[in-house]
């Protein structure tokens, strides 16, 4: 793959000591496999959700030709010269964006597209640099989102009836709102080599901080290059093995929220590859904006549990989250005392 060149200077970026590899006991082969296209999977979902947050599903019918149309668009942009690329940013929050993430001052190796799947987007610069017509990206982009969106809900609708909560689309509802509030993001990782960073004695850099999703589920799909790391709720990470013919799913802060803390939305993060470029892209579900979030009635009624959070709407997260940090909990502040 061709990869860009990033100028940089480096210290303003994150190294951690832990190397691409897990110590031992944190074998990857814990993240739970869901294979989706076996029956009665719904109560493998609700565990892995409740245990890890996290996990990885194969045979999920999504088009190769969806991937790798939308993959092969996204080398192309990221191989464009640097000012091209800056034509189509800085995001705002959506649109091309390079090393900074968020407005508050996160820094990471990485460059990325944004975009929001209801919004109208404006192709037209992303399609002349790719010297294609505005529509084809369009329609890749619609392809793989209307996936995306298609394998959320069901997993979302035997989430709900793993968890026995009636309807089924109690989730599932909330991203088929015409006017859900999700996001695509397409990320690249360029392998960082010594003469542009100096060396880290065997650290790693930061690609994307850790970070949790402040929506109800993430849909994550890479190229065969590893970096991406789960925090496991004892604290440790452990490297997630990449699998391009897999997705990886995260539950996110909406999704904790909803089942009372049930579900664990899984702090995660990405290292940038000293070798390789990475590629992801990512699906995130969330609500319309004016969505109130808050336990389930009907969840706190069956465990006769008291709610742990506040009722707040998807907007008010969202105007908070805009003012975090990307490491910050930002469902503390919604946390009953
Ligand atoms: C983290 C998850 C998604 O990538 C994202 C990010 C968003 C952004 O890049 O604009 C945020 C971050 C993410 C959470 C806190 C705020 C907003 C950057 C940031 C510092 C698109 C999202 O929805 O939240």
């Amino acid at each position: 793959m061709v990869v860009l060149s990033m100028p940089a200077t480096n210290d303003q970026f994150s190294i951690i000591k832990n190397s691409c590899k897990s110590p031992p006991s944190y074998f990857p082969s814990n993240i739970p496999l869901i294979d989706l296209s076996k029956p009665d999977i719904k109560n493998q979902l609700v565990k892995a959700c409740e245990e890890f947050g996290f996990f990885k599903v194969i045979n999920h019918g999504v088009p190769i030709e969806f991937i790798n149309k939308l993959e092969l668009q996204a080398i192309k942009f990221f191989s464009s010269p640097l000012s091209q690329k800056e034509k189509t940013g800085p995001p705002d929050p959506f649109g091309y964006g390079n090393k900074t993430i968020g407005p508050n001052g996160d820094v990471g190796w990485v460059e990325y597209i944004l975009l929001s799947t209801n919004s109208e987007f404006n192709y037209q610069k992303f399609a002349s640099i790719l010297g294609v017509n505005p529509q084809d990206i369009r329609c890749a982009v619609n392809d793989y989102v209307s996936s995306m969106k298609k394998m959320a809900c069901e997993i979302l609708e035997m989430l709900a009836e793993g968890l026995k909560i009636h309807p089924k689309n109690v989730f599932s509802k909330l991203i088929m709102d015409e006017k859900s509030d999700s996001l695509f993001r397409i990320n690249h990782y360029p392998p960082y080599c010594s003469d542009e960073i100096q060396e880290f004695n065997g650290r790693n850099l930061i690609g994307f901080g850790e970070h949790t999703d402040p929506q109800i589920i993430s849909l994550l799909r890479s190229n065969n290059t590893c970096g991406l790391q789960i925090s496991l709720v004892d604290g440790h990470w452990i490297s997630v093995p990449p699998d391009q013919n897999s997705f990886f799913i995260n539950v996110g802060d909406s999704l904790q929220v909803m089942t009372n803390g049930r579900f664990k939305s899984v702090k995660h993060r990405v290292l940038a590859n000293n070798v390789k470029s990475r590629l992801s892209m990512i699906y995130f579900g969330g609500p319309p904006l004016s969505e109130k979030i808050g336990p389930l009635p009907s969840l706190l009624m069956k465990g006769d549990q008291d709610s742990l959070y506040k009722e707040f709407t998807w907007f008010e997260y969202k105007k908070s989250a805009y003012k975090s940090r990307l490491a910050d909990n930002r469902l503390v502040q919604f946390e009953k005392v």
